[in-house]
């Protein structure tokens, strides 16, 4: 190799060497810098060294001095290469990419997979492509069990993975944010071009959506970070029309390709990550359609208890960890799903917590008369204890709903609110009747200024009122559009 325009920079002594074009720093000039280096002679192995020289992506150095600090270096212009490297890079990423499809055995679901592997892959690269640069990694997802379920399976494979090849370490430069609304707008972008501020890379970075923000209050934060990211978007929400997301080139979701909620983010997750890894991730998909409900949840199986406890850890992290910290990440759920006595414990507690809670809820319940229908309405506040947020009332109404309809009384609509949220389910033998995304529009529309959020799907929705002192109105409305949908009149 030639060194063109060498320059030498010069203040520590000699001790190996290490060569290659950097790809990506963190937090350059700061005592805390970290650099990731790829030498093209040896494959398209990553490696990562501290140093308090400045160095530039694409720059080519060669150190003299490599015991981890790197002090000495002769460094030229690399940016004639970074083709050679990226061509290098996609030829070992694609041994890595499977190109059949996987099949997990449910025909419905193999189906859609099937006609979503092409996308599925063009992801996949994509994604390996960021871990061999070491670019930065931003993953947000879903604060239930579906969201946090799809993350997992992504961790997992991740791991499974790096594991089994040195240069695709997600370890490097991966942030995992558990997001605690169902929108992606400009608060969400802006802490995300914060957290990529603080790398230069010769990638852009990267961030993948999970579970959340197919509705219209995202496109803020996609008009932010569409061209400062490369992105995945996963979910499974039905696409609102006007929605932005829509033209991202990695946004994926089964309405699309001839599927629909029933496959839940959680299992489009552990399914896209297939491409990259075949890891077992059966239990963790079951969880994730247990706690979305789906026709295609299989309750009393492998992940039954899985799914409680992600609803436990989404809620409140304080009983699993005896601590306030705020941010679940996967590292946190692996520490409990592999630990059995853990798992055990808090699927136990988690489980008899909530049955307390619907041994209070069903005695508190106001009733209203429709046809067809009754619609049963909780204030969940003061239901719950003080202290924990779990149940968090999206998760509590469906298991309401099942619960009232277990009953045996007829056919039930509940809706739960709590605070500037109000939670709506319907019943799957009501869905040709009643649609709450309907619903959900209209209020927006006839109360525009009360409305901060809404939206989900036909038979699973909420909304944030801006101001509580106006949730009576909120609720009245809805009262009356579920009865004039009941009778056919709307
Ligand atoms: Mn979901």
């Amino acid at each position: 190799m030639v060194i063109h325009d060498a320059v030498k920079r010069v203040i520590g002594c000699l001790v190996g060497i290490l060569k290659g074009i950097v790809t990506c720093s963190k937090n350059a000039g700061k005592e805390n810098a970290r650099y990731y280096l790829i030498d093209p002679d040896a494959g398209y192995s990553i490696m990562e060294f501290k140093s308090p020289l400045v160095f530039k992506p694409a720059e080519h150095i060669v150190s003299e001095d490599f015991g981890d600090i790197v002090h000495t270096a002769d460094i030229s212009d690399g940016t004639g290469e970074l083709d050679m490297l990226s061509a290098a890079v996609g030829r070992n990423i694609g041994k890595e990419i499977y190109g059949k499809a996987y099949k997990g055995g449910v025909p419905e679901i193999d189906a859609v997979t099937e006609r979503m592997w092409g996308a599925f892959r063009w992801s996949g690269n994509l994604l390996l492509r960021k871990l061999a640069y070491a670019a930065p990694i931003i993953i947000r997802f879903h604060n239930d069990a579906d969201g946090s379920g799809g993350a997992y399976g992504l961790y997992a494979s991740l791991r499974d993975l790096a594991g089994r090849v040195a240069g695709l370490n997600y370890r490097h430069n991966t942030t995992w944010i558990m997001n605690n609304s169902v929108s992606y707008g400009a608060y969400e972008a802006s802490s995300d071009i914060m957290i990529a501020n603080n790398y230069e890379c010769v990638e852009k970075p990267l961030l993948i959506i999970i579970d959340f923000g197919t509705s219209l209050e995202s496109n803020p934060g996609i008009e932010l970070v569409k061209d400062r990211f490369d992105v995945i978007w996963l979910d499974h929400h039905p696409i609102v029309e006007g929605f932005k997301g829509l033209d991202l080139e990695n946004y994926i979701n089964p309405w699309n390709f001839g599927g629909d909620s029933n496959y839940t983010a959680g299992l489009l997750a552990c399914t896209f990550s297939k491409t990259f890894s075949r890891i077992d991730t059966r239990d963790i998909e079951n969880a994730s359609l247990i706690g979305d409900y789906s026709n295609f949840s299989r309750p009393g199986d492998e992940g039954t208890d899985i799914s409680m406890i992600l609803d436990l850890l989404t809620s409140d992290m304080r009983i699993a960890f005896g601590s306030a910290t705020g941010n679940l990440t996967p590292y946190e759920i692996d520490k409990v799903i592999s630990d059995s006595a853990k798992r055990k414990e808090l699927a136990d507690f988690a489980k008899m917590r909530l049955d307390e809670v619907m041994d209070i809820a069903l005695g508190s319940l106001k009733k209203y008369n429709a046809e067809k229908a009754t619609i049963y309405m909780l204030d969940f506040e003061g239901i719950r204890d003080e202290q924990s947020k779990f149940p968090l009332p999206g998760r509590f109404s469906s298991k309401l709903l099942d619960r009232i309809i277990g009953m045996g009384n007829g056919p039930a609509i509940v809706v739960v609110h709590s605070g500037r949220y109000v939670s709506m389910r319907v019943p799957r033998d009501l869905e040709d009747k009643v649609d709450l995304i309907k619903v959900v529009g209209s209020v927006k529309e006839s109360h525009e200024e009360l409305i901060e959020a809404g939206g989900g799907h036909r038979t699973a929705s909420g909304i944030k009122i801006a101001d509580a002192a106006e949730k009576s109105k909120v609720l009245r409305e809805i009262v009356s559009l579920l009865k004039a949908q009941l009778a056919g009149s709307a």
